[in-house]
C-alpha cells in the first residue's frame, strides 16, 4: 500500500502514524514537499492578488516524525 501525501497534507492527520504502528499496516508514504500549502496558496496568488498569508510552512523532520512513532524505515 502507498500512500501519496502533500506536506500539508500529511500533516493534518500525521498522528495516524500511531495507527499504522498499532496495527502494524504496511503501507510506504511518498511526501511530495515544497513546504507551501500549494493549493490554498495558488488561490491566493490567482484570486487574491498574491496576497499570501500562512500558506508558506517550515521545513519539517518527517523522516524524524515517523521514527518517534515507531516506524520502521525500509529500503
Ligand atoms: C482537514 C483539511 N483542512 C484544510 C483543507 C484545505 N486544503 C485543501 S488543499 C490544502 C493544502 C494542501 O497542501 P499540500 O498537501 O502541501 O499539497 P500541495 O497543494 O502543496 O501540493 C488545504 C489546507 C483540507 N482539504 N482538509
Amino acid at each position: 500500500m502507498i500512500d501519496i501525501a502533500g506536506d500539508g497534507s500529511i500533516q493534518m492527520n500525521i498522528q495516524e502514524l500511531a495507527t499504522v504502528v498499532q496495527y502494524d499496516i504496511p503501507v510506504k508514504i511518498m511526501i511530495l514537499n515544497n513546504q507551501y500549502l500549494g493549493m490554498v496558496r495558488q488561490w491566493q496568488e490567482l484570486f487574491y492578488d498574491k496576497r499570501y498569508s500562512y500558506t508558506d510552512m517550515p521545513s519539517v523532520d518527517f523522516v524524524g516524525i515517523a521514527k518517534a512513532y515507531g516506524c520502521r524505515e525500509s529500503a
